[in-house]
C-alpha cells in the first residue's frame, strides 16, 4: 500500500522559524560551527576555543554533576550553570543539538539540554556514535547518553561511525570524523532553509519518539529521481530490512524548477517506501545543475 504524502507548503516571510543550534563536546562544537544560523557551543573547559558571548565553558566538576544526577534532581536544582546554559538557548521553536557520544561533554550535556528545553521547544538531536576501536569506555558513556536523549529529545537521528570504515577503509581518523560532520549537517542544514512554523506540527507527529536513521542520494540522467532515492535508500545507516521504519521525511532539492520531477521523486519514494505516512518538502539548490539531491529520514521503533 502506498504511503499517505503529507506535502509541506514552501517557506513564506510569515512563518519564519527562530531556530537555535547548539554544538555540545568538542565533536558537537565542531559541526555546529558549520551549520547556518544563530549557533551556542556548550564546552568542558580545554575544549572550547577562544571564549565568546555564544560560549558556555563548563567545569569538570559541572559535567560531573550533569552526569551523575537524576533528571528529577537537576530540574529542581538551582545550579549557576544550569541558569547560564538555559538563559543561553532561551525559548527558540526548533533547536538543533549535535555532538559525537563517547566523551563525557557530548553524553551529558546533549540528554541534560533535551530535558529542559523540550517543555518549550522541539528538539532535534543529531548524534554519531564512537568507533569500535575507540574502546569500551567511549562506548558505554555513549550508550548511556543514547539511552538518556531516548526518553527526552523529539527528534533523534542516530548515526554509527563504524559503518564508515565499510565505505572508506583506509580513511584516517582524522578524515573519517570530517565526512562524518558533513553526513550529519547535510539534513538539517537544508531543513533550516525549508521548515516552516507550519510544518513543525507534522515534524511532530510523523517523527517525534522514535529513532531516526537517514540516506542521502543523487542522481542525475533520464532517471535521476529514481537513481538519488535509491542511492538514499542505500545508505548504510539504514538498519537491516528486519526492522520496518513507521514513517518517512523525504527532501527533494533540485537544481532548477522541474514539477513533473519533484512528482517522479515523490511517486518512486512512495512505491518503494514500506511506510504509512511519508512527510514530503522540496527547495532549489542551482549549484546541483541538472541533478536532483534526494534526503530521506526513516522513523523506527526499535
Ligand atoms: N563527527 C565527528 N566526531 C568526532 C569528532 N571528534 C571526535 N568525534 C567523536 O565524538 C566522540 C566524542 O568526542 P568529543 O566530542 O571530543 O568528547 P566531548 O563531548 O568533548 O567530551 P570530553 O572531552 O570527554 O568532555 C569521540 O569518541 C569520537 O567518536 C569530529 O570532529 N567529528
Ligand atoms: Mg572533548
Amino acid at each position: 500500500m502506498r504511503p499517505e504524502v503529507v506535502k509541506l507548503s514552501g517557506r513564506s516571510a510569515l512563518s519564519r522559524l527562530d531556530v537555535l543550534v547548539v554544538g555540545v563536546g568538542g565533536a558537537g562544537r565542531h559541526m555546529a560551527a558549520q551549520m547556518p544560523g544563530t549557533r551556542l557551543a556548550v564546552c568542558q573547559e580545554g575544549d572550547a576555543g577562544t571564549p565568546g558571548p555564544h560560549q558556555i565553558i563548563l567545569r569538570r566538576s559541572e559535567v560531573a554533576v550533569a552526569r551523575t544526577s537524576s533528571p528529577t534532581a537537576l530540574r529542581s536544582s538551582d545550579l549557576p550553570w544550569k541558569r547560564r546554559l538555559e538563559e543561553a538557548i532561551g525559548r527558540p521553536d526548533l533547536l538543533f543539538l549535535f555532538s559525537g557520544l563517547g566523551g563525557e561533554t557530548g553524553s551529558s550535556l546533549t540528554p541534560l539540554i533535551t530535558e529542559m528545553a523540550h517543555y518549550h521547544t522541539l528538539t532535534f538531536a543529531n548524534v554519531c556514535l564512537p568507533f569500535s576501536v575507540e574502546g569500551t569506555g567511549r562506548r558505554s558513556l555513549a550508550r548511556e547518553g543514547l539511552e538518556r536523549l531516548r526518553g527526552s529529545a523529539d527528534l533523534l537521528a542516530v548515526y554509527a561511525n563504524d559503518p564508515l570504515i565499510r565505505l572508506a577503509p583506509n580513511l584516517p581518523l582524522a578524515r573519517a570524523f570530517g565526512v562524518m560532520d558533513q553526513i550529519m549537517l547535510s539534513l538539517p542544514s537544508e531543513m533550516c532553509s525549508c521548515l516552516t512554523a507550519e510544518s513543525l506540527p507534522h515534524l511532530k507527529e510523523l517523527l517525534t519518539h522514535r529513532e531516526l536513521r537517514a540516506g542521502i542520494g543523487y542522481g542525475t540522467g533520464l532517471e535521476k529521481e529514481r537513481l538519488a532515492v535509491e542511492e538514499a535508500l542505500s545508505s548504510p545507516w539504514f538498519p537491516s530490512e528486519r526492522f520496518t521504519p513507521e514513517s518517512a521525511f523525504l527532501l527533494i532539492t533540485q537544481g532548477e524548477v522541474d514539477r513533473p520531477g519533484l512528482e517522479s521523486c515523490v511517486g518512486h519514494a512512495g512505491e518503494v517506501l514500506p511506510v504509512k505516512r511519508m512527510m514530503v518538502s522540496s527547495r532549489l539548490d542551482p549549484a546541483l545543475g541538472r541533478r536532483v539531491r534526494a534526503s530521506i529520514l526513516l522513523a523506527y521503533r526499535f
